[in-house]
């Protein structure tokens, strides 16, 4: 079918939770994808981080066609082959002790809540209910109600409540506010390393290193959701690692599974992870053997095909090839890795979406948040041609 037809049949039987570009995607290889038409485009979203690997890499592909002959879903009333493989795996790249499988990204971030909240009751002693936890404005973690309910994005909480209570919000970035904030009933601090949806925001230097001498001096669980930021986004395994920390409790989702399937996790410690018992937390399709296989392909290809490391050094090379283009409508050009943002000047003509739309014309695709910042982050794979091939449509769509 024509796009236009696929257009109109969205429009007629679709919830209107979205606003996407006109363009219908049916292929995807590597950082490219093509439409339906036939256009070829440069994927510089990877779907919110969920193709590091690229898409549809032919490994984790195989995994997936592989296992789902064998068996997809047993429920976690039984053992399956896969589960304690992805369990150890994971846990020596990410030097955890302990890990609990789920599904979406949200729904790690509920875990980590109910966690948190179970070890300030039953090893901090906080009183039954009276449990809080920080986090930071401008954050994004999910859209579930208690996720939205410390949202501080008017247009996410709207008209959605009432909201669960026991959680306060601080200034990102700002340790010392971190600290005046804590309280006896304080049982952890929630921060993404770096703002994905608020727009590629940095902490200043060192930041996550006071988060973890805060935390611990006042026996509060450091939790990083490194849903976006993990996973070789920023240019290392985890985006903890450039401050060379390691929190209490650390979330990841989206490419741990390369996208071809919603695999997501907690990583932690006995201290935590071991206060839940059977029948305390669950989920029919979390930890099944299908989401195993899929994610011990999809880690195995990001380690074994040095993924990682490139996109520290083309990361560095795109930031630098960015920066060097001339417009007095751009404010700043930032990112860790290739998690990139270019931020326009308020009041620039057409906003973010006006270059969005005229990349797309020239065959790469990217996604504004927030009327004026541009998000760069293409699949891991990218190379410098292909980097040296995007600077010339970049260059043309700001001319
Ligand atoms: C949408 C945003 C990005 C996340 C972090 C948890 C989650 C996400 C740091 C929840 C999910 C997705 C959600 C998706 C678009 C995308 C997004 F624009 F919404 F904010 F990436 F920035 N923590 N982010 O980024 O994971 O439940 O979605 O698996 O809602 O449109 P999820």
């Amino acid at each position: 079918m024509k796009a236009k037809e696929l257009i109109d049949l969205e429009d007629k039987f679709g919830a209107k939770n979205y606003k996407p570009l006109d363009v219908v995607l049916s292929k995807g290889e590597g950082i490219w994808v093509w439409d339906v038409e036939g256009n070829k485009y440069m994927d510089c979203l990877s779907a919110y981080s969920a193709v590091n690997q690229g898409h549809c890499h032919p490994k984790i592909r195989q995994a997936l066609v592989d296992q789902a002959e064998k068996l997809t879903l047993t429920s976690r009333a039984f053992r399956n082959d896969q589960l304690a493989l992805l369990y150890e795996e994971l846990c020596e790249l990410t030097d955890s002790h302990k890990m609990l499988p789920m599904n979406s990204g949200a729904e790690a971030v509920e875990t980590v809540i109910k966690c948190a909240r179970k070890w300030g009751y039953e090893s901090k002693g906080v009183l039954e209910g009276q449990a809080e936890i920080i986090v930071c404005k401008d954050n994004f973690h999910g859209r579930t109600l208690s996720i939205i309910g410390f949202s501080t994005d008017e247009n996410a909480r709207q008209n959605f409540g009432p909201f669960t209570p026991g959680f306060k919000t601080i200034p990102f970035g700002d340790a010392r506010a971190l600290e005046d904030a804590i309280t006896p009933n304080t049982v952890a601090f929630m921060v993404e390393p770096v703002q994905g949806e608020a727009g590629v925001i940095i902490p200043p230097e060192g930041y996550l290193r006071d988060v973890r001498r805060i935390c611990t001096e006042k026996n509060v669980l450091m939790i990083l959701d490194e849903i976006q930021t993990g996973l070789g986004r920023t240019g290392k395994m985890l985006a903890e690692e450039h401050d060379g920390v390691q929190a209490d409790l650390t979330l990841i989702g989206k490419a741990l599974s390369g996208g071809f399937y919603p695999v997501s996790a907690v990583l932690s410690n006995d201290e935590v992870l071991g206060l839940l018992q059977p029948g305390q937390h669950g989920s029919t399709f979390g930890g099944n053997p299908l989401a195993c296989a899929v994610a011990r392909a999809a880690l195995k290809v990001l380690v074994d095909e040095k993924m990682i490391e490139n996109a520290e050094e083309m990361g560095a090379y795109f930031l630098d090839q960015l920066r060097t283009i001339e417009n007095d409508a751009i404010k700043e050009v930032r990112g860790i890795g290739l998690m990139i943002a270019i931020e326009l000047k308020e009041g620039a003509p057409g906003g973010a979406r006006a270059i969005c739309e005229a990349l797309m014309e020239m065959g790469i695709l990217c996604k504004e948040t927030h009327t004026y910042t541009i998000r760069f982050a293409p699949p891991l794979v990218i190379t410098r041609a292909d980097i040296d091939w995007a600077m010339e449509k970049i260059r043309k769509a700001f001319a």
